[in-house]
């Protein structure tokens, strides 16, 4: 029997669609990266250290240093023995799935902290976010509050949506558009731990030169808002007001590279195989589009069951949808299947016609 006992959305690779990272108390941590396929909508990605199982609490998915990447910060009670809190990073990488590295998590490590809970915010409100430990349910321990020692010089941006009543817009979605590291998805959702609720805000780190350019907010109600950034909004907290009428004019964005605005003013991915059809080289011609990007491959042609892996250089097996068994003849919905050496599906009013195929053909053998 395996239970959560701490669940984080984030899209760690950047690809617009939101990640589960999944804490389990009784099994393997889980990182779940949602596919672009609707096939198979998630692949679990975490590495042989990343899913050791321990007595989870709290798993918090965050920026922590402003480097642009992910962090994961598991919070563990040590119940029955020390079990220290551990860190991951998640970096994004072009081509291939996010990169899994465990941290020096200093003195966060708590190994004999009974961990109740954990919340990330900005305590202090120097940009950087703060982690705080709560204990207590098995052992009187006092809260912890950490600081974040690295990444001081990155930039960061925090913004942070409203109702129409001016509440924290829980279950709002803001995307940044950087110039550098594309763009960042972040979910005001209702917390990620056990007992715990995080900061309702959207954090944001840009490392090194890079600029965000453009920041959009979606509510759950389908409104949303589009604001062009500059030098200026960076180190800075956006509050953003529910937008009491959807603007029917739409901002100048500078959407950063592979991302264009469409006709309601939003960035949204430029299909580049499309727009330009010779963008391929003449060695891999066949275009993919990609969300931010594209990919080329060469025009392998492969046998019946079998589909050139991605970058066309070799035929890989199909993987079936169903499984399952079937034999002779099934009526139902006005047709039939008649399974000989395979199965043919005729409708009801071409039934005689193939059975007086299939007669004559026998009487000519
Ligand atoms: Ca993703
Ligand atoms: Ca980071
Ligand atoms: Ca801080
Ligand atoms: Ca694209």
């Amino acid at each position: 029997m395996q239970h959560g006992r701490g669940v984080a959305l984030a899209d760690f690779n950047r690809d617009g669609k939101m990640d589960i990272v999944y804490g389990n108390w009784n099994g393997p941590h889980r990182l779940f990266l949602q596919l672009p396929t609707r096939k198979h909508r998630f692949k679990d990605i975490a590495t042989s250290k990343f899913s050791m199982p321990s007595p989870v609490r709290t798993v918090i998915a965050a920026d922590f240093d402003n480097d642009n990447e992910l962090e994961v910060f598991f919070n563990n009670i040590a119940y029955r023995g020390p079990s220290a809190n551990r860190l991951f990073r998640v970096s994004r990488r072009e081509h291939g799935d996010p990169q899994i590295e465990e941290l020096n998590v200093g003195e966060a490590a708590e190994p004999e902290g009974r961990g109740t809970g954990a919340v990330v915010t900005d305590f202090d409100g120097d940009g950087r976010l703060d982690l705080i430990v709560s204990h207590g349910e098995s052992a009187a321990q006092p809260l912890s509050v950490y600081r974040v020692i690295q990444g001081s010089s990155n930039r960061w941006l925090r913004v942070i949506p409203r109702t129409r009543w001016g509440a924290f817009a829980r279950g709002a979605k803001v995307v940044l558009y950087t110039r550098r590291s594309g763009p960042h998805t972040r979910i005001i959702d209702g917390g990620s731990g056990y007992l715990c609720e995080m900061e309702p805000v959207a954090h944001f780190g840009l490392a090194g030169k890079d600029l965000a350019t453009s920041v959009e907010v979606f509510w759950p109600d389908g409104r949303s808002m589009a604001k062009p950034l500059d030098r200026s909004d960076m180190n800075t907290v956006l509050e953003v007001l529910y937008p009491k009428d959807q603007s029917t004019t739409a901002p100048e964005l500078e959407c950063g590279h592979g991302f264009v605005p469409n006709e309601h003013g939003r960035c949204t991915d430029e299909d580049e195989c499309t727009r330009f059809p010779s963008v391929c080289p003449a060695e891999r011609p066949v275009c993919t589009n990609t969300y931010g990007s594209f990919k080329c491959r060469a025009n392998k042609r492969c046998n019946h069951g079998y589909q050139p892996n991605d970058d066309g250089t070799a035929c890989v097996a199909q993987v079936a949808y169903f499984g399952g068994s079937h034999s002779g003849v099934e009526v139902g919905g006005g047709g039939v299947c008649v399974c000989v050496c395979t199965c043919v599906c005729v409708g009801a009013e071409r039934l005689l016609l193939l059975l007086f195929s299939l007669l004559l053909s026998s009487q000519m053998t």
